[in-house]
C-alpha cells in the first residue's frame, strides 16, 4: 500500500448505498478503506469488488483459524477484490505462514492483529503481543495492526518489527486515540471509523486528519 495520506477508513456502516456514498466522498483523503464483517455480512462479498473503485480495499476477517482453512479464505477475499486481509496472530506460525505464502503469490497484503485497541486486550492479548509481534516480522507479513489507544506499545512493537513491516493502527477518534501521537509513536496510518461515517460531513472530518497526520509525517 502506498502512503499518500496515512489514513485508512473503517467502514463498518451497514447499508450499501451509504458505503458507497460515503467512500465517493473520501476517496481522495484515503489510502485505504477497511471492511469487515458489519458491512459484508449485510450486502455480500461483492461490495468488496464495489468498493475497490474507489480505494484499494482491507478486508477485515481477523482469519483465525488452521493453516488450511486461512488459505481457503483468503483466497476467495481476494478473489472478490480484496488488496489486502487482516488475520489473527495467537493462531501461530503455521496458519500466519500459509496466509502469507498464498499473499505473496498473489501480490497481496497480509496485516496481523498483535494486540487490540479495546481495554479487554489487557486480560490476555497484551501478554502475547510481542511475540505475535516478531512472528509477522519472521514470516514476512506486510504489517501489523496495533492499538492507537496506546501509542507506548505501538512504540515497542516498532522496535521489534523494524521498518520492512508497516504499523496500523485502529483506536483514534471514537476509542480515544489521537491520530498524531500515534503517528508519532511509530505508526504509518491511523485506521479511522466513527469518527468519519458518523460525521454529518466525512470527508471534512476525513481532511482534518490528514492535515493532522500531515504536520507529524
Ligand atoms: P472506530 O473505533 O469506529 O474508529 O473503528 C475502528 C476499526 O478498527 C473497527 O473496524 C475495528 O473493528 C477495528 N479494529 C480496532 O478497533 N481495534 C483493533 O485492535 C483492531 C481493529 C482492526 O483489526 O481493524
Amino acid at each position: 500500500m502506498e502512503r499518500k495520506t496515512g489514513l485508512i477508513l473503517a467502514l463498518d456502516v451497514t447499508d450499501r448505498e451509504e458505503a458507497v456514498t460515503i467512500s465517493e466522498k473520501v476517496a481522495g483523503y484515503v489510502d485505504a478503506i477497511k471492511i469487515g464483517y458489519p458491512l459484508v455480512l449485510s450486502t455480500g462479498t461483492d461490495i468488496i469488488g464495489e468498493l475497490s473503485k474507489y480505494a484499494p480495499i482491507i478486508a477485515d476477517f481477523k482469519v483465525a483459524d488452521i493453516p488450511n482453512t486461512n488459505r481457503l479464505i483468503c483466497e476467495q477475499v481476494f478473489k472478490a477484490g480484496a488488496d489486502a486481509v487482516i488475520v489473527q496472530g495467537f493462531t501461530g506460525h503455521d496458519s500466519l505462514e500459509a496466509a502469507v505464502k498464498l499473499a505473496m503469490e498473489q501480490k497481496k497484503d497480509i496485516y496481523v492483529v498483535t494486540e487490540m485497541s479495546h481495554p479487554g486486550a489487557l486480560d490476555f492479548m497484551q501478554q502475547v503481543g510481542e511475540g505475535i509481534a516478531k512472528m509477522a516480522a519472521d514470516a514476512k507479513a506486510s504489517g501489523v495492526v496495533a492499538p492507537a489507544t496506546r501509542p507506548e506499545r505501538v512504540t515497542e512493537i516498532r522496535k521489534i518489527i523494524g521498518n520492512e513491516l508497516s504499523i496500523i493502527s485502529p483506536g483514534v477518534g471514537a476509542q480515544g486515540g489521537t491520530a498524531s501521537d500515534v503517528i508519532k509513536a511509530g505508526a504509518d496510518w491511523v485506521i479511522v471509523g466513527r469518527s468519519i461515517y458518523q460525521s454529518e460531513e466525512p470527508d471534512v472530518a476525513a481532511g482534518k486528519l490528514v492535515t493532522e497526520i500531515k504536520k507529524v509525517l
